[in-house]
This record gives structure tokens, sequence and C-alpha cells, in this order.
């Protein structure tokens, strides 16, 4: 026969959320404090709008309740400051019951509070029910930022490697060409193709591939100056635009990349996998040169570092379109 001992029951101590309390008047912080925490909210509090925005930092309260009416910063300068912040905290404001009070609190929604409440304070329950709506705005708001970062961040990049995309390449190329021309900088394009990247696919498989583009992608990443963004620009073929470099200097630059492509390597059933890589190299100063002849000069020096035996890297001056 089996005694199962019941487990002793969860205690769960997480509070509903954070809220900000700042009011003048001690009796009223003191009831609000007794009837928020009863209602399961953590609270902090401040005497005036100066104390609250100090304590915003280090409290990072998901709610401000706030008296209107206060000595030094009100809650009208309070609630401003606070919605110029990046991922502000809602803001309720309690005011009184008078014509002029509903002014008020017609005013302060209209810069942005979530809602009022008026004094004396209902019953506990409502106060707290006012706190769990704009609780729950703030969470939804905080949760669609998040949202909207990370659908940023995946249009701005490949999947595979986590360079940036194509997209990207072009934006950025014409950007900075644009301002080579702006302030008469050099410019320069590197395209990088892996050599006989096929092989690698038909010898060891498509994900043993897919893990040497990303070993390679990373090893760019960390090569160049944090300023000079890496791109996929198709394939097994990637970018890397650097500002402010002219020819000769790029020449260096993509040299060490070959150099580094060739001490990296990817451990493969048993074996380990080695690989190399060829690199085309455009410069382009100051001159009005359009992103397309940059591009087509790389390319031409890529063919001709693979046609010269791979491994190695070769640059082509951009031809100027000349008219008959
Ligand atoms: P070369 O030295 O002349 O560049 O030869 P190569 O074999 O690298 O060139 P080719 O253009 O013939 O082949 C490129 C290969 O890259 C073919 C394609 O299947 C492979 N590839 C392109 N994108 C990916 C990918 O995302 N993952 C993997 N594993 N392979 C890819
Ligand atoms: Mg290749
Ligand atoms: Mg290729």
């Amino acid at each position: 026969m089996t005694t199962a001992l019941a487990a002793p029951p969860l205690v769960t101590t997480k509070a509903k959320g954070r809220v900000l309390v700042v009011d003048d008047s001690n009796t009223i912080r003191l009831l609000l404090t007794a009837s928020l925490r009863q209602a399961g909210f953590e609270v902090v509090l401040a005497a005036d709008g100066a104390a609250a925005l100090a304590r915003l930092d280090d409290s990072q309260p998901e709610v401000v309740l706030t008296d209107l009416q206060m000595p030094g910063m009100d809650g009208f300068a309070l609630l401003e400051k606070i919605r110029a912040r990046a991922g502000a905290p809602e803001v309720i404001v309690v005011t009184g019951t008078h014509a002029r009070d509903m002014d008020a609190a017609l005013r302060a929604l209209r810069l942005g509070a979530h809602d009022f409440l008026t004094k004396p304070l209902p019953a506990g329950e409502a106060v707290a029910l006012t706190l769990e709506k704009a609780l729950e705005k703030k969470r939804l708001r905080d949760a669609n930022e998040r949202l909207l970062r990370e659908l940023e961040a995946l249009s701005r990049t490949d999947a595979l490697t986590g360079a940036l995309n194509r997209r990207m390449f072009d934006e950025t190329l014409r950007r900075e060409l644009a301002r080579a021309e702006r302030h008469a900088l050099p410019v320069s394009l590197l395209l990088l193709d892996l050599d006989h990247f096929k092989r690698v696919n038909d010898t060891h498989g498509h994900p043993a591939g897919d893990e040497v583009l990303r070993v390679f992608a990373r090893a760019l990443t960390e090569e160049v100056r944090e300023s000079d963004a890496v791109f996929r620009y198709g394939g097994e073929e990637f970018a890397v635009v650097l500002t402010h470099t002219g020819l000769a200097d790029a020449v260096k630059v993509a040299e060490r990349l070959i150099a580094r492509t060739r001490s990296l390597s990817v451990p493969v059933a048993g074996a380990t996998l080695r690989f190399t890589a060829s690199v085309g190299v455009a410069g382009a100063t100051g001159g009005s040169l359009d992103p397309a002849a940059l591009v087509e000069a790389a390319d031409r020096a890529l063919y001709e570092a693979k046609r010269l035996g791979r491994d190695q890297v070769a640059a082509q001056v951009p031809q100027e379109k000349t008219r008959c």
C-alpha cells in the first residue's frame, strides 16, 4: 500500500504588476498603498512629480497613479515627461469632482493619460480594476513593440547566416555612394564567393554547406570594422561595403578576409572540412558612380579571381559610362 502525501499548496507571491503612486498627501498615499497591496499590486511611492521621475528608472513601474495638484512639479508636467519616455508606463490621474476638475481630467486624457479616477476614491476593487486595464494596455503595447522590433530585424537579415540581406545591401550601397559623392570620400565594395561550393554540397550534403555559409558569414563580420556591414548577396556570395576606404586599402582587407577563410573549418562526419573564397574588389572615389556600375566592376574582378585559380583577390576600377 502506498501512502500519498499531499504536496503543500504552491504559494505564488508574484504581484499583478508594479504601480507608482504619486500624491503629496500622506494619508492618500497610505490608503492607496493599503488597498493596492491588498489587491495584489506591488506599490512604490513618491510625494511629488520630481520624486516620481527620480523613481521611474530604479522601480520601472508599469502604471503610474498620480494626483494632479501637487506642489513643485504637478501631475500634468509629470504626465508629459513620462509620455516622452521610451517604453513609458501608463498613467492614471486622480482628480476631484468639480467642473474644473473634469476639465483637468480631460486635459490629462488629451496629454496621454490612460484614464482618471475621482476623489474621494471609490472602493478598492474599482481602483484595482482601473489599474488592471492600464496594466493590460501597457503589456499589449510592450508586446507590440517587441514584435515590431523582431519583424524589423527579420526583414533586414538573412535567416540562414544572420548577415544583412540583399534589400539592405541595395539600400546601403545607394546611401553610401551618395554620401561618398557629397563628401568626396572613397568607398569600396568586396564581392566574395566561396570556391567550388557546389562540391561541398555534393560531397558532404546540404546541411554541411549551410554550416560553411554560417561560419564564413560570422568570420567576415568579425574581421571587418563595425561600420562595414556584411551582406548575403545571394547563394554562396557575400558583399562587404567598406566606407571611407580606397581601392588599395580595400584589397588589403580582401586579402585578410581570404587568409581568415583559409583558417576556418567545419567538422563533418569523421573529418574537418576546409574551404576557400575568391574576392572581387571595386572602389569609387567621390565621383558620380551609380551602384550598378560598382557592382558590375566588383563582379568582373571576382570573375577574374576565379579565372586566375580562385582563393585570391582581384580588383577592377569601375568604367565611366561614355557617351558617343
Ligand atoms: P565557383 O568556385 O566557380 O564559385 O564554384 P561554385 O561551385 O561555388 O559555384 P556555383 O555557382 O556553380 O555553385 C554555387 C552553389 O551554391 C550551388 C548552390 O546549390 C549552392 N548554394 C546556394 N545557396 C545555398 C544555401 O543556402 N545553402 C547551401 N547549402 N548551398 C547553397
Ligand atoms: Mg562559388
Ligand atoms: Mg556563386
